[in-house]
């Protein structure tokens, strides 16, 4: 007893001095700011990314394991939009000694440098701006130090400024004034995001509140920020009010004519005394089969320790009891960035039926365990995703209405232009158009590229040969569509004869072969000519006007016939002529020749005869280029030689298999050994046993790429790639990954898929069934994430027309596989 009393003396103050210290914010060895429960990162995550604000840059917080403020810089806008200017970072130096994190930023339209210097002040950060010369006339009362919050994890929570109360609103219905054009700063390449209706004026949102001291979310300890300001004044303003993914913006102006210090904010992001987060418990949420391996992941906090034999999986009997099933001892991983990890293996359990797992005092929603759990997987996808997916159509749904048909006036060639969605018109068009001339026949096929309405053509070559990889090698005679070139008019649901598969390769090589007929090679897509309607959300079928553009008519006049309009908002094909993907379209119209031979007898041979002239002119092009070697083909060989090659390699090989002979395939048996080992590779490299990727787009496409040649070196040499491996995407894609367990698949897990994905329904904070997101963002140093309360980052939540028909392929072999 009196030992034990010592001991705990000891203990209390152990955890006290461990309290103290964690109380403060301290610099650590990864450079951000840390404390139990908070992180602030100081341009960890620089604004460099391909599309401008990304919302994923700048002064960062991770509050109770959750991002959900970023943006913190020296902003041009009260609510800066994705195409407003974003400060290039030129220095950032950490001085750990002082426990400062300093960047420089640069503005070089306004050849305007800031300083941001940000210090740990006890259990608050300390942001300061500086300046070596004043700002730049131009930007006098436009330039500020901003600090954006996430709109879903801070609305209808109560603020107070200066003492007032306040509740954040749930949707943007603050006001707005609006300004001359001539007073808006320039945004990215000078294009605009607006359509001003012709009035010249652009909209600028009101503050919300201005104060001195502002605390957000007083009434949620684990969002509560107070910021404070002696010398400027804080504004609050609603970004939704220009832009749907528009965010909560505190902000300072800086004043004009000063150098020095001219603006000091002290952030005091609230922590919860010895906060731990909740663990993460990682499975299949559309379940196992009996026969499977059966691993959960656990993701737990570094703060809190491993829980001996705790796991267990309970069964829910059909009669409403209860009933632990099984029970083991968790295995540790270890760390792997900032989290650590043990395993919960309950592969013994083999009985059909309903369960959840219980680790501690976690437990997980209920899943199956059932021989027929895959039967289902891609039918979402398929039957609903796709057919949504297709451009210059009437999609119908029941009572409801997708999308009218889109882009009736057709598409005009591009002028010589650069581009917001990372496309180039050179000067020459390569075709017999002139700038701005109408290309007829190209309002045809094809498949909306991803969250936006464009047709990549590249993207829409691999939709073409996923299907026809699917058709050649599943024949799937599915058929819940109706699809009528005749009548332009898809009907979700209704069966029309055709086997839908089939009808999607139809329609997506209309739209191909149209481009070789008309412009005479391929393009590089058909896209958007303004900016202002390139972030369209809503009908397809209302991103133009339906009219063909008449410059000579003013903007918004429709001439008297009603078939022109003065409105610049017809599409752009973007003309410039590659070889190479001439030479892909050629591959993939050989294909589509022979699948489409017997169904649609006229497309197949305009297809094998355009794949003929593709490929004859291309290789002449390509060896006029050789002698003047073409850098971009050097870029493409370099990615082939990357980190994708292995993968990459053998499933061209493994894709050959069925057109050869059996000495091919015992040629391949040394490169599958060398592949077997290279899965197995990844239960060292990570706990979830697959490529996890770490790019500014999350790293699905890999995942997916990975988990087809499993299942193709599965299917072709199981001898060597073993069943069990084939378990592991599927584990990853459907809840066993980390920060949650919820399915990367709309619809597709049977309790708890995602909520929320950017398809272009992403105003309404929902999904178009079947959509595989991109899944989990890394951001450096050492946080994943998947927001599942906001789909407006594309790099995490935004399903693509290339992506999700690989999915189809993974989720046919996968079929396949479980079902021999
Ligand atoms: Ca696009
Ligand atoms: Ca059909
Ligand atoms: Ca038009």
């Amino acid at each position: 007893m009196y030992m034990k009393k010592i001991l705990s003396v000891f203990v209390l103050l152990a955890i006290a001095t461990a309290v103290h210290a964690q109380d403060q914010l301290r610099l650590n060895d990864l450079e951000y700011f840390e404390r139990q429960g908070v992180n602030v990162l100081v341009f960890s995550n620089s604004f460099n990314g391909g599309f401008n604000d990304e919302k994923n840059s700048g002064i960062e917080i991770i509050h109770h394991g959750v991002r959900t403020v970023q943006g913190g810089a020296v902003r041009l806008n009260n609510t800066p939009e994705q195409w407003d200017l974003v400060p290039l970072m030129t220095d950032r130096k950490v001085d750990a000694a002082k426990g400062t994190i300093e960047v420089t930023m640069r503005y070089a339209d306004y050849d305007f440098d800031s300083r941001v210097v940000v210090t740990a002040k006890g259990k608050a950060v300390e942001i300061a701006v500086w300046l070596d010369k004043p700002v730049p006339d131009a930007l006098a009362g436009e330039a500020g130090f901003n600090l954006e919050f996430l709109p879903s994890q801070y609305w209808l929570k109560t603020y107070t400024m200066d003492g007032r109360l306040g509740r954040m609103p749930r949707y943007a219905t603050s006001q707005t004034i609006t300004r001359p054009n001539s007073e808006k700063p320039r945004q990215f390449k000078g294009f605009r995001t607006y359509d001003d209706r012709g009035t010249g004026r652009f909209i600028d949102p009101l503050p919300i509140e201005t104060g001195h001291r502002l605390s957000l979310a007083t009434d949620d300890p684990s969002r509560l920020v107070t910021i404070s300001s002696d010398d400027a004044e804080l504004r609050l303003f609603d970004g939704r009010m220009l832009a749907q993914n528009g965010w909560f913006v505190v902000r300072s102006v800086l004043p004009t004519g000063k150098t020095g210090k001219v603006v000091t904010w002290t952030v005091e992001p609230n922590a919860i005394p010895g906060w731990i987060r909740e663990p993460n418990i990682g499975f299949s949420q559309i379940g196992y089969t009996p026969e499977q391996p059966k691993v959960a992941v656990i993701e737990l906090d570094k703060n809190d320790p491993v829980q001996a034999g705790s796991a267990s999986l309970m069964r829910l009997n059909s009669d409403g009891t209860t009933a632990v099933a099984y029970t083991a001892d968790v295995k540790t991983w270890g760390p792997y960035f900032k989290y650590n990890y043990v395993k919960f293996d309950f592969s013994a359990v083999r009985e059909p039926g309903v369960y959840y797992i219980q680790y501690g005092k976690t437990r997980t929603n209920d899943f199956l365990i059932d021989e027929h759990v895959y039967d289902k997987i891609t039918d979402a996808t398929t039957d609903v995703w796709v057919p949504i997916h297709m451009n210059h159509m009437y999609v119908n749904e029941g009572y409801r209405t997708w999308h009218g048909e889109p882009f009736k006036e057709g598409y005009l060639q591009a002028p010589e232009s650069d581009h917001f969605d990372l496309h180039r018109q050179g000067a020459q068009t390569d075709t017999k158009y002139k700038p701005l001339e109408l290309i007829p026949g190209l309002n045809i096929g094809g498949f909306f590229d991803a969250g936006d309405f464009d047709i990549e053509t590249g993207s829409n070559i691999n939709v073409v040969q996923n299907f026809i990889r699917t058709w050649e090698l599943f024949k799937p005679q599915r058929d819940e569509t109706f699809v009528s070139q005749q009548q332009r008019y898809v009907d979700l649901h209704r069966p029309d004869g055709v086997p839908d598969v089939l009808q999607f390769i139809e329609h997506g090589t209309l739209n191909l072969v149209a481009q070789a007929e008309q412009i005479g090679h391929m393009a590089s897509t058909l896209s958007n000519s303004v900016l202002d309607n390139y972030h369209h959300l809503g009908d397809a079928g209302s991103i133009t006007d339906g009219l063909h553009y008449d410059p000579t008519l003013r903007p918004y006049e429709v001439s008297a016939d009603g078939r022109r309009s003065g409105t610049p908002d017809d599409m752009w094909a973007f003309t410039t002529r590659n070889p190479r993907l001439d030479l892909r379209a050629a591959d993939v119209f050989v294909s589509a020749a022979r699948v489409l031979k017997g169904y649609n007898d006229d497309l197949a041979e305009r297809a094998q005869r355009q794949a003929e002239r593709l490929r004859k002119e291309a290789e002449e092009l390509l060896s006029q280029r050789s002698l003047n070697r073409d850098p971009q083909a050097d870029a493409e060989e370099f990615w082939l030689f990357g980190e994708a090659s292995i993968v990459h390699k053998l499933q061209t090989a493994l894709d050959s298999i069925p057109m050869k002979d059996e000495a091919y395939r015992q040629g391949l048996r040394p490169t599958v050994q060398k592949f077997a080992e290279y899965v197995k590779s990844f239960d060292k490299d990570n706990p979830y046993g697959v490529p996890i990727g770490l790019g500014n787009w999350a790293g699905v496409n890999a995942v997916l790429n990975f988990g087809i040649t499993v299942n193709y070196a599965h299917i072709y040499f199981p001898d060597i790639v073993g069943k069990d491996e084939v378990y592991r995407v599927a584990n990853w894609l459907y809840g066993c990954h980390p920060y949650h367990n919820y399915s990367f698949v709309a619809v597709v897990g049977a309790a708890r898929p995602k909520q929320v994905f950017y398809g272009n329904n992403r105003a309404d904070f929902s999904f178009i069934p079947g959509n595989v997101a991109p899944g989990l963002l890394f951001r450096k140093p050492d946080h994943f994430e998947n927001f599942d309360d906001w789909p407006f980052l594309w790099g995490q939540n935004e399903g693509t027309i290339a992506g999700n028909t690989q999915y189809i392929i993974f989720g046919s072999s996968l079929k396949k596989v479980i079902s021999e």
